[in-house]
């Protein structure tokens, strides 16, 4: 209600949230309700203002001079916010890749390292090993391999690094469960990175939609 009488009752449940005041003004901020009239329930949020890198914790800081007939007042500054991480690069994609073997005769090796989960590299349905690697084009570092399976995922597979192509070393071995499974392990540094299959789940081969290495 103003003085006259007039408007409408208690005013409650406001939120100001992630504003920056650029400029003090003329006047002052006031919170003012009247006598039965509260303004009640406010929440001041990341509010900044003029020249301030943090956010205001008081309302005094907030140039509300003038206050009257109001409660429940929460200041939450959100101070530094987590900058969002900044994407990460599939260090295998469009890479070189050889295949063990296919299960007819088109090479699908470059199929899981063509970022598309619709398209697909499988090697030869019933047949242990199989296995799939890719060339990084050089020297890197690598601590996360994500593996996108299709339904012929491998029950039991290794992930092997080597420097030649030749020489391979285990890096990280277990039993699969398919869908996407993220593998972490310790950095090493590697050039080309292989999904060595020992044991498959279905009749058919091992079959991966991408197959995505990633760096520390
Ligand atoms: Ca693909």
């Amino acid at each position: 209600m103003n003085s006259s009488g007039n408007g409408a009752g208690p005013v409650t449940g406001v939120t100001v949230k992630n504003i920056t005041v650029r400029d003090i003004g003329e006047s002052y901020a006031k919170i003012e309700g009247q006598e039965g009239a509260l303004i009640t329930n406010l929440t001041f949020e990341n509010v900044y203002m003029p020249g301030s890198t943090t956010p205001a914790t008081t309302l005094q800081e907030m140039n509300f001079t003038d206050r009257a007939y109001y409660g429940g007042v929460t200041i939450l500054p959100v101070q530094n916010p987590e900058p969002a991480p900044a994407p990460r690069t599939n260090l295998a994609r469009l890479h070189p890749a050889v295949i063990s073997s296919n299960d007819n005769a088109v090479d699908s090796a470059p199929l899981a390292f063509d970022g598309n989960l619709s398209t697909r590299a499988g090697t030869k349905r019933a047949v242990d090993p199989g296995w799939l690697q890719v060339d990084l084009g050089s020297m890197k570092t690598i601590n996360e391999v994500h593996l996108y399976w299709d339904t012929a995922y491998g029950k039991s597979y290794q992930i092997q690094i080597s420097g030649n192509g030749t020489d391979w070393t285990l890096v990280y071995t277990t039993d699969g469960k398919g869908g996407l499974e993220k593998i972490t392990f310790n950095p090493v540094q590697t050039r080309y990175v292989r999904m060595y299959g020992t044991e498959r789940a279905t009749q058919y081969g091992y079959s991966l939609r991408e197959f995505e290495v990633y760096g520390p």
